[in-house]
C-alpha cells in the first residue's frame, strides 16, 4: 500500500535537543523523502534552531516555527495544529525528538490512520512495551493511565502516549482555542474529546525507549495538573461544557 507521506506532517516540539536533532532529522529525510516535518522550537539556548536551518538549506519539506521561551509541549502542538489546518495536510503526527518514538513505526501509524481518526501508538496494548524506566515511572504512567480510564470511562490503555497520528477531521473536530491543559494531561484532554464526539480512535503497538541523550522535563507539578484536569474533562463532559 503506498501510504500519503506527502499529505502528512510530523510535528515535533523540541527544547534543548542539540543531542538529538541531527540525528533525527537525518533518519527522517532518508527515511521518508515526502514526509513534511514542522519543527516547534522555543528558543533552546543549545542552538537547536541552528541546525534545523541548516537541514532546510536541502530540504524544502521542512519547516521551522520558533517561539521565544519554553512555551509547553501543549501550546507547541495547538500552533502546529493549526499551521497544519491553514494548509492542506490530511495526517498530522505529534512525535518527541528524543528517539523515546522510534521514526521506524511511522508508516504502522499512517497505515491505522487511513481507516481512523486518531492513531496512538500505545505502550500499553498487547503487553507493557516500554525500555529502560525506573520501575517508579512505569508504576506513575500506569497508574495515571488507569486512573484516567476509572474517571472517564475512557476505553484508551495508552492515555498519556505522545506519539500520535491525527487525521483532518479530528483536528477540525478539536477547539484548538479551548484546549486547557498544556502538559501531561495535554493527551488526555485531546484523546478525551475526540473519543467523546465519537470519532474512531485505534490504538497500535509500539516500543517505546527512555531517552538515552539529552535532558528530561518532568516535574511534579506535571503529575498534580493531570490528576485535577482529568477530573475537570469529566466534570465537564457531565455538564455539556466539553468543547
Ligand atoms: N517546543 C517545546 N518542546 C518541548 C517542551 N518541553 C518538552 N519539549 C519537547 O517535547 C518532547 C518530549 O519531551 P521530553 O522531555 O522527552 O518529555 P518526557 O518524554 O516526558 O520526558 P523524558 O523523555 O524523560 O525527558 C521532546 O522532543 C522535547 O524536546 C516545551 O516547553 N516546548
Ligand atoms: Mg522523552
Amino acid at each position: 500500500m503506498k501510504l500519503p507521506y506527502s499529505k502528512s506532517l510530523l510535528i515535533i516540539p523540541t527544547y534543548n535537543e542539540i543531542d538529538n536533532i541531527e540525528k533525527m532529522l537525518s533518519t527522517l529525510e532518508s527515511l521518508y523523502q515526502e514526509l513534511n516535518i514542522l519543527i516547534i522550537d522555543d528558543g533552546s539556548p543549545d542552538g537547536t534552531a541552528d541546525i534545523v536551518k541548516k537541514h532546510q538549506e536541502t530540504n524544502q519539506r521542512l519547516h521551522l516555527i520558533q517561539r521565544t521561551g519554553k512555551l509547553g509541549l501543549g501550546t507547541a502542538y495547538i500552533t502546529g495544529f493549526k499551521w497544519a489546518l491553514d494548509r492542506d495536510f490530511e495526517f498530522v503526527f505529534e512525535m518527541d525528538c528524543d528517539f523515546s518514538h522510534d521514526p521506524k513505526d511511522i508508516p504502522i501509524l499512517l497505515e491505522a490512520a487511513q481507516s481512523n481518526d486518531l492513531i496512538i501508538g500505545s505502550r500499553y496494548i498487547n503487553g507493557i512495551r516500554i525500555i529502560n524506566w525506573p520501575f517508579r515511572r512505569l508504576l506513575l504512567s500506569y497508574c495515571a493511565s488507569l486512573y484516567t480510564r476509572i474517571i472517564t470511562g475512557i476505553k484508551i490503555l495508552d492515555v498519556t502516549g505522545g506519539f500520535k497520528c491525527f487525521n483532518r477531521s479530528a483536528l477540525e473536530s478539536l477547539n484548538l482555542d479551548r484546549v486547557f491543559s498544556n502538559g501531561y494531561s495535554f493527551q488526555v484532554e485531546l484523546n478525551y474529546k475526540i473519543w467523546s464526539k465519537g470519532l474512531r480512535v485505534k490504538e497500535v503497538p509500539i516500543i517505546f525507549t527512555e531517552r538515552r541523550d539529552g535532558q528530561s522535563k518532568m516535574s511534579g507539578g506535571i503529575v498534580r495538573e493531570a490528576i485535577f484536569a482529568v477530573i475537570m474533562l469529566r466534570i465537564r463532559r457531565i455538564f455539556g461544557t466539553l468543547h
